[in-house]
C-alpha cells in the first residue's frame, strides 16, 4: 500500500514563513522544530541560507539541537546557494528551478535545455562535495509545465543517477488530484526514484491532491502546521493526518498525534492568527455536535457522527445543548452529569423551556444547569 512508507516533509520553517504574518525568531523556530520532531515528522525544511544572515544561523542552530528528523534547507539551482548551503552542515538539500512559461520568462530566463544543464552541473556539484546528502529535484509550477518539458527535465535528471527525490511542486494550487496521480504515477514509473508533491490550496484541493499523489506513489508530501505559506498556504500537517487517519488510522499511527493541538496552537501564536473555525481536528468546533439529532446519536455511540476520535488527539467532544435545535435527550445527559435523578417528563418540559429561552438568547451552561437543579429541588 502506498499509504504505508510515506515520509512527512514539514515546511513550516520554510513555506510557513512565507505566510503573510509569519517571521520566527530562532528561538522559535527551535521550538516550532523541538515539537515537529517530537510529533515525529521524518524532515523539516528550512529557509535558504541565501535569504538573510539570520536564516543561515537558525539552520546551523537547528541542526545542531540534534533531533531525529532530517533538517533540509530549500535552494535555488545555483551553484553558489548550493555551496553556502552546504556549509550549514545540512542534512539534505531541496534544489528548485521553474519550468512554466510564466516562470521561465520572468523568474530565470532560461530555456529547457539550459535548465538541463544547469541542474546537471549544480547536481553534480553537490555530489561532489557531499556524496551521503539527501538531494531532490524538483521542478517550480509543475502543473502549469508543458508535459514534454517537464519529462526531459525529469529524465536528464534521473539519468544522471545522482539525486534520492524528484519534486512535483503545484506552486499556484490549480492542480486536479487526477492530473496529480497522473503525472506522479508517470514519473514513479519512468525513473524509479522517490517522489515528492509539494501542493498549494488557492483552490482548495491541497490535501486531496496530496493524498492523491501518495496513492500514485508519492513517498513525501510536504505540509505546513495550519497549511501557512505563500497566499493562502499549502496541504496542512493537521489536515493531510485528519485524511490518512480517516482512510485507515494505522496510517498515522507513527506519529503523536496528541502533540497536534499543541502545535497548530503554538504557531497559530506566534502568527497571530486563530486557528480557524474550520480547521481539521483543532478548529473550536471540530468536535462540537449540536442539533438534536447529531447530539442523541453521537450520545449513544460517537461513531454515528464523528470520523475521527478526539481522544486519539487528546482531545474531547462537546455536545452543545443551549440553543433552539437542542434535544431532551442531550438535555438528559447533562443531568445525569450534575448526578440529578428528573423524570422523562421533567426533561422533556425543561427542553421545550430551553427551547423557548433559545429562541430570545443561546443559553450558557450555568443557565441551563440551574433550570435542571431548580428541578430537581
Ligand atoms: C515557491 C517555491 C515552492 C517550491 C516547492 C518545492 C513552490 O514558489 O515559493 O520546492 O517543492 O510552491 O513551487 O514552494
Ligand atoms: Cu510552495
Amino acid at each position: 500500500m502506498p499509504f504505508d512508507r510515506y515520509h512527512i516533509i514539514e515546511s513550516t520553517l520554510r513555506e510557513g514563513e512565507q505566510f503573510s504574518t509569519a517571521t520566527f525568531t530562532t528561538a522559535q523556530k527551535l521550538e516550532i522544530a523541538g515539537l515537529l520532531d517530537a510529533f515525529g515528522v521524518e524532515m523539516i525544511e528550512m529557509t535558504s541560507p541565501c535569504a538573510s544572515p539570520q536564516s543561515e544561523a537558525d539552520i546551523r542552530a537547528v541542526v545542531g539541537a540534534g533531533l531525529r528528523a532530517r533538517i533540509l534547507t530549500h535552494i535555488r539551482c545555483h551553484k553558489d546557494d548550493a555551496r553556502r548551503a552546504l556549509d550549514t552542515g545540512v542534512h539534505g538539500l531541496d534544489i528548485v528551478i521553474g519550468t512554466s512559461a510564466p516562470l521561465m520568462q520572468h523568474s530565470h530566463g532560461k530555456s529547457i535545455r539550459e535548465i538541463i544543464d544547469l541542474a546537471a552541473e549544480v547536481i553534480a556539484f553537490v555530489r561532489e562535495q557531499a556524496p551521503d546528502i539527501i538531494l531532490r529535484f524538483s521542478t517550480e509550477d509543475t502543473f502549469r509545465s508543458r508535459e514534454s518539458d517537464l519529462l526531459r527535465v525529469y529524465l536528464a535528471v534521473a539519468d544522471l543517477g545522482l539525486v534520492d527525490r524528484l519534486g512535483v511542486a503545484d506552486t499556484v494550487g490549480v492542480a486536479l488530484p487526477q492530473q496529480v496521480y497522473a503525472m506522479v504515477s508517470q514519473l514513479v514509473r519512468l525513473t524509479g526514484l522517490d517522489v515528492e508533491f509539494h501542493g498549494h490550496n488557492d483552490s482548495g484541493c491541497a490535501i486531496a491532491n496530496a493524498c492523491a499523489a501518495l496513492d500514485a506513489g508519492a513517498t513525501h508530501v510536504d505540509t505546513t502546521v495550519l497549511g501557512i505559506g505563500e497566499r493562502n498556504g499549502i496541504t496542512p500537517l493537521g489536515g493531510l493526518i485528519a485524511r490518512l487517519y480517516t482512510l485507515d488510522r494505522s496510517y498515522v499511527a507513527k506519529y503523536n498525534l496528541t502533540l497536534l493541538p499543541r502545535i497548530d496552537r503554538l504557531v497559530a501564536d506566534l502568527c497571530r492568527i486563530d486557528i480557524p473555525f474550520s480547521n481539521y481536528i483543532t478548529g473550536p468546533s471540530a468536535f462540537i455536535h449540536k442539533a438534536g439529532i447529531h447530539a442523541k446519536a453521537v450520545l449513544a455511540d460517537p461513531a454515528t457522527y464523528e470520523i475521527l476520535q478526539p481522544a486519539d488527539f487528546g482531545l474531547t467532544r462537546e455536545v452543545a445543548i443551549g440553543h433552539r435545535l437542542t434535544g431532551w435527550n442531550a438535555i438528559r445527559e447533562r443531568s445525569r452529569a450534575l448526578g440529578l435523578s428528573l423524570d422523562d417528563a421533567t426533561l422533556k418540559a425543561i427542553t421545550q423551556d430551553v427551547k423557548r429561552r433559545a429562541d430570545v438568547h443561546p443559553l450558557n451552561l450555568d443557565e441551563i444547569d440551574g433550570l435542571l437543579r431548580a428541578a430537581a429541588s
